[in-house]
């Protein structure tokens, strides 16, 4: 029987309610096909307040020993500032592990009422591939002349040829296993050094891919369109910070935020991959026990997937659309009153 060592960072707000359930779904689902050893750490903001930092100095050689790593979410505003949570935990994760891309799937499931009047499930299905240790979140920049009235920042950008490449040839590859289009995201009209560069690097890996067809759209016009053309996407490469916001947009048009994945993907099979919903802590929400798991549930999927559990990967999934399309447990974000709970019974009654 496969065993796998699975490091589980629960973090804030309803990352604490969320995992659990994904826990015991992937349990569920693998059955007697595999085992997990799951190691709990209890890095968050909590952790910060006791101890100044958000992991411990050998946080990431810890993390290193492990097959993959399942989070939950980060940040605890006001009282710990979110660039403190997010460089202090997940960030460093993405840049040291080289997590090159950022796999995100928008997918409209069958019983969700999408915000769209005129589109449904067969027009919204998109895979994200997000560009994931540089770019907008290089983390290149910093403050002089601080507090006086000269006060300067400066946030650099960084594309490097190595990185874009290898990120847009990921997207080209998961573009030849589904519809055959990529849209690449630029901003290439206002941002005149980096994204004429990100275009290009397209343009040249594009000839390695005669058979996808590429589509090149500004940001803004690829937001507008995700709105009025949806149906139009099928893989979508973009920087860091691009399609992040984008993505955000994604979680939208499927209903509700609580529902898309990530998948934090390694460059080195033998590093940690690491796998997380797309939304956040929620504090407004927090501690109420009405989080949406669904986002938290699926990335369990996408990590099965990445560990060489395909079948019960795809049985995650087919159990989320059946859910979905019952209709009978959903959480308030989805126009049901169902608990986090209830919810996660409800995917491992549907298993
Ligand atoms: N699910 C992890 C989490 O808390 N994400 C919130 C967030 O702000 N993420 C930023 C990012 O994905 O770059």
């Amino acid at each position: 029987m496969a065993r796998y060592r699975v490091a589980v960072i629960a973090g804030d707000g309803i990352g604490k309610e969320v995992i659990p359930i994904g826990q015991k779904v992937i349990e569920t689902a693998l059955g007697d096909a595999a085992e997990i050893d799951w190691v709990a750490l209890p890095w968050s903001s909590d952790y910060y307040r006791e101890h100044g930092r958000m992991m411990p100095d050998d946080g990431l050689d810890q993390l290193r020993a492990f097959d993959s790593i399942y989070l939950g979410a980060v940040g605890d505003p006001p009282d710990v500032p979110d660039y403190i949570t997010l460089w202090g935990l997940l960030l460093p994760i993405r840049k040291q592990f080289d997590l090159h891309v950022n796999v995100r799937p928008v997918r409209l499931f069958q019983g969700i009422r999408g915000p769209l009047r005129d589109k449904g499930p067969a027009d919204v299905d998109m895979l994200f591939i997000r560009e994931n240790t540089e770019g907008e979140y290089a983390g290149a920049g910093g403050r002089v002349h601080q507090g006086t009235e000269h006060e300067v920042a400066l946030q650099t950008s960084v594309f490097s040829r190595f990185n874009v490449e290898r990120v847009v040839r990921y997207a080209f590859d998961q573009a030849q296993r589904r519809r055959k289009h990529l849209t690449s995201i630029t901003k290439s009209n206002a941002m005149q050094y980096g994204m004429p560069f990100w275009d290009d690097v397209v343009n040249e890996v594009a000839g390695d891919y005669p058979d996808v067809e590429v589509t090149s759209l500004l940001v803004d016009a690829a937001a507008a369109a995700m709105i009025t053309k949806p149906e139009t996407f099928d893989v979508v490469v973009g920087s860091n910070l691009f399609a992040d916001i984008l993505t955000d947009l994604g979680g939208a048009l499927m209903g509700s935020l609580g529902l898309p994945p990530s998948a934090n993907i390694a460059a080195d099979p033998d590093v940690p991959s690491l796998f997380e919903p797309v939304h956040g802590s929620a504090p407004d929400i927090a501690g109420r026990g009405i989080a949406n798991p669904m986002g938290t549930i699926w990335a369990g999927a996408m990590m099965l997937d990445q560990l060489g559990e395909p079948g019960s990967a795809e049985r995650i999934i087919s159990a989320l659309e059946k859910v979905c399309a019952d209709g009978n447990a959903l959480t308030g974000d989805l126009g049901g009153n169902a608990s986090t709970t209830e919810v996660g019974d409800a995917v491992i009654a549907a298993l």
